[in-house]
């Protein structure tokens, strides 16, 4: 690994009370942390059955290499920086290492990521299924479908021994309504655009809510002024009748 592959691999400790390296240089702002510079830091959390790569995938974008073998009990967080459409942003990223079943050191990290990426292996079937079970826990823990999401399907570069086709990955992302890739983590093929596009679905979401939040505001202040006009139209009518 380089020096500066080595640096910009900042592993966090895997226990979830030490999750931030820079503590002190990170503040939450209404859900939404901030480094002290003012980068936005986006919390990213690849889910999906063991061996499908989400650890080959994430020290590729990481540290642009691929490792025949990670360790598969390991849970590592990782930050690195990127420039996406102009606007720097640093994106945390947890490689878990579970299943899809319910523990609340999974409700906790589920609680706090922003945007996720569900992966399955092209080459298991099982995986894909899987790939369902992880997009429920979502729901179940967020009580929303409407969190950022990107359904991967990795190791297309394993063609020959592949077991789920590419029109039942578009069909299951058409279902989660979110972005979907064929990723090769091997050749390092559509690997940023992953996390780049999980970004891009954060930034949309904070968008809209701040859409929806400024009409409601809108809305409220418009029956707040017709309430004081009202009022206004019926103290004159009673001072005048008097
Ligand atoms: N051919 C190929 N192998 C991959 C790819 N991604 C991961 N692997 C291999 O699949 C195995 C499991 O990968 P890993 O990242 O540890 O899976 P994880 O358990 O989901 O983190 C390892 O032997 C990797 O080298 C890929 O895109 N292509
Ligand atoms: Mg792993």
């Amino acid at each position: 690994m380089s020096d500066s592959s080595a640096e910009s691999r900042r592993v966090l400790s895997s226990s979830r009370n030490s999750r931030v390296v820079d503590r002190d240089s990170e503040s939450s702002m209404e859900g939404a942390v901030m480094t002290k510079s003012g980068m936005r830091v986006y919390k990213i959390v690849l889910l999906g059955q063991g061996g499908v790569g989400k650890s080959a995938l994430t020290l590729q974008f990481v540290t642009h290499s691929f490792l025949e073998y990670h360790d598969p009990t390991i849970e590592d967080a990782y930050q690195q920086q990127a420039v996406i459409d102009g606007e720097v942003g640093l994106l945390d990223i947890l490689d878990t290492a579970g299943q899809a079943e319910f523990t609340a050191m999974r409700d906790q990290y589920m609680r706090g990521g922003e945007g996720f990426i569900i992966c399955y292996s092209i080459t298991d079937r099982r995986s894909f299924l899987e790939a369902s079970e992880f997009k429920k826990v979502i729901e179940r823990v967020r009580n929303t479908d409407e969190v950022p999401i990107v359904l991967v399907g990795n190791k297309y570069d394993l063609e020959h021994k592949r077991a789920v086709t590419m029109e039942e990955g578009q069909a299951l992302a058409r279902e989660f309504s979110c972005p979907f890739f064929e990723t090769s983590a091997a050749l390092r093929h559509f690997v940023d655009d992953v996390f780049y596009t999980l970004v891009r679905e954060i930034r949309m979401k904070e968008k809209n809510d701040i859409l929806a939040l400024e009409k409601r505001f809108k809305k409220k202040d418009k029956s707040i002024k017709l309430q004081n006009l009202v009022r206004k139209v019926f103290r004159k009518k009673s001072s005048t009748t008097l």
